[in-house]
């Protein structure tokens, strides 16, 4: 079957006034898209791939075929790390997020609170690992911000553990064995029409949507 392009589980202007809503819809619309087109087109090739899940040729590239193994990387991964980053995130439990009968109106479920903290287990590992959970933000934001070119960070696990790594272009880091939990866009699409420059604004401002109900059941589920 082939690839779509997986609706986000929110409008465009929910993660508002953290990442604005054009941002939201070229990312979405124009480079996720263009990431599900040329993997589709890639497999096309060799169309057996379609039976394998997505997660399989990302784990293990050295089963496709050389002719589309970069571009399966590439692209798979892309569509990959992308529907990820849609889930990690949601509407800020402050801000301008209203529910749909209004401001007074119940927010949609599943999609309050994002932003502040983890808890239960997550938050107790994070806890005894960095410290705090501030002291886990400082450096996962110092990782981000020190990524060289293209790329992601992300909050892991790794033979039973909670890392923090990188990966340049859409490397997925299923390759290294790892299972992500949290990831972060680093490549300037994500921020560059609202920040120019400023990725440390974008860095800062993500914290306040990150989902941490779905990076939780991320986490139980290993
Ligand atoms: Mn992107």
């Amino acid at each position: 079957m082939k690839y779509t392009l997986p609706p986000l589980p929110y409008p465009y202007d929910a993660l508002e006034p953290y990442i604005d809503a054009r941002t939201m819809e070229i990312h979405h619309t124009k480079h996720h898209q263009t990431y599900v087109d040329k993997l589709n087109a890639a497999l096309e090739k060799h169309p057996e791939l379609f039976e394998k899940p997505l997660e399989e040729l990302l784990r293990d590239p050295a089963q496709v075929p050389e002719d589309i193994r970069q571009a399966v990387i590439n692209h798979g991964g892309g569509h990959y790390n992308h529907s990820l980053f849609w889930m990690i995130m949601g509407p800020p439990s402050t801000g301008s997020l209203q529910g749909p009968e209004g401001p007074s109106g119940p927010r949609m479920a599943g999609q309050a609170n994002a932003g502040g903290e983890p808890s239960g287990a997550l938050a107790q590992e994070i806890n005894q690992k960095w410290g705090s959970f501030e002291k886990f933000k400082e450096q996962f934001t110092n990782t981000a911000l020190n990524i060289f070119g293209s790329g992601w960070a992300w909050l892991d696990i790794y033979q039973g553990k909670l890392k923090i790594c990188t990966t340049a272009n859409q490397n997925s880091i299923l390759m290294e064995n790892k299972k992500p939990i949290l990831g972060l866009d680093m490549w300037e699409h994500s921020w560059y029409l609202l920040r120019q420059n400023r990725k440390n604004e974008y860095v800062d401002a993500w914290w306040n949507v990150v989902n941490w109900k779905e990076v939780e059941s991320r986490y139980k589920n290993v």
